[in-house]
């Protein structure tokens, strides 16, 4: 079972993993014991992986705490202690599915198909089709994104339709429909400078018409600050729901894991606009800077529910706490 599995998301992290366990020996080399000069070294090591201030001081002082009961005093056990520590932060922060706010669930609590969920751990209710929309800022990994959730939705043999509501660049368009060749998934497209909202309108019209199971929203990249870009993702979304109560019934913010913290700022933005019901964390693989999304778990009430550790197909998976922090420290 772990075997495959795992060692590619291993794979994927090990930059974030090779870093941490470098700077872990480093640190508790040559040293006798546990005492509070290397708890603050071990403090540093976990900043510089970008778990984020509020996170790390959680962690070390749940680490100082059992040193302290259990009388640990074997620096050797230091990554143990972090790995259990880091474990339960991830099970107590953030958001369990079954604690968030009905709208935030984006459906998980919906009536479920036979057979459920499969890898993508995609429940199609009885309504069909399951809309999904993609939003993020310029270049942060949504059609690639789009295109590995496709892989996985036909792969579990449902129908998938792409709409290309990037209208921005008629490379934008080219590549959904590469990806839509690539998957088996039909596209619904206009030519570039066409309405977004107009596209995805037709889109939603195509998938019922064709018994499509999930639609899946690309839109052009835009920079959150930016009002006027913000207000026509706005008129997406609104477009999506009048012509199927209820869609989109996900709304996926991706979010480049290279750009670290700073990326909490960009969650609000979109929040406040498209509701945002998931965080998708893309390019896990390209950084050392992996443990954002412990800083990003902690910090926000919107589950981080995929993480992108490649540029494969392959390379999305949903985001286990368990398997996520037995690749990284295990
Ligand atoms: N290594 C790695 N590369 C990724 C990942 N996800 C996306 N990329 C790469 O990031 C680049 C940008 O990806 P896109 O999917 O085009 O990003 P986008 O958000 O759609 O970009 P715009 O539409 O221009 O805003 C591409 O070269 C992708 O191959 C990932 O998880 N890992
Ligand atoms: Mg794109």
């Amino acid at each position: 079972m772990m075997g495959k599995f795992l060692g590619r998301l291993r794979k994927g992290l090990s930059k974030t993993r090779e870093g941490l366990l470098r700077r872990l020996g480093e640190v508790v080399g040559g040293r006798s014991k546990i005492d509070e000069e290397l708890l603050e070294e071990i403090e540093e090591v976990l900043i510089e992986a970008d778990v984020g201030v509020g996170p790390t001081t959680r962690i070390i002082e749940g680490i100082r705490e059992r040193v302290k009961e259990e009388r640990i005093r074997d620096p050797e056990r230091i990554q143990g202690l972090l790995k259990d520590e880091v474990m339960r932060l991830l099970e107590d922060s953030g958001v369990e599915l079954s604690e968030v706010a009905p709208q935030r669930r984006g459906g998980h609590k919906e009536p479920l198909e036979e057979g459920g969920g499969g890898l993508s751990g995609l429940r199609v209710s009885a309504g069909k089709p399951r809309v999904i929309m993609m939003v993020g800022v310029n270049g942060v990994g949504k059609t690639t994104t789009i295109g590995k959730l496709a892989q996985q939705y036909v792969d579990e043999g449902k129908k998938v339709l792409l709409a290309a509501s990037d209208t921005f660049r008629a490379a934008a368009i080219e590549q959904l429909a590469i990806w839509a060749d690539r998957t088996g998934a039909d596209l619904v497209r206009h030519h570039s400078g066409a309405d977004p909202a107009s596209v995805a309108f037709d889109a939603l019209a195509a998938a019922e018409a064709r018994g499509v199971d999930v639609v899946i929203v690309d839109t052009a990249g835009r920079l959150h600050t930016k009002v006027n870009l913000m207000e026509e993702l706005g008129k997406i979304h609104r477009v999506l729901g009048k012509r199927i109560p209820g869609a989109p019934h996900e709304v996926l913010l991706v979010l480049d894991a290279t750009t670290g913290q700073n990326a909490i700022s960009q969650v609000r933005k979109f929040d406040a606009i498209v509701h945002v019901t998931g965080i998708v964390l893309a390019k896990l693989d390209g950084t050392a800077k992996g443990g954002v999304v412990i800083g990003i778990r902690d910090a926000l009430d919107i589950p981080v529910q995929w993480i992108g550790i490649g540029e494969q197909a392959e390379d999305l998976r949903r985001f286990e706490p368990t398997e996520f922090v037995e690749a990284l420290l295990g």
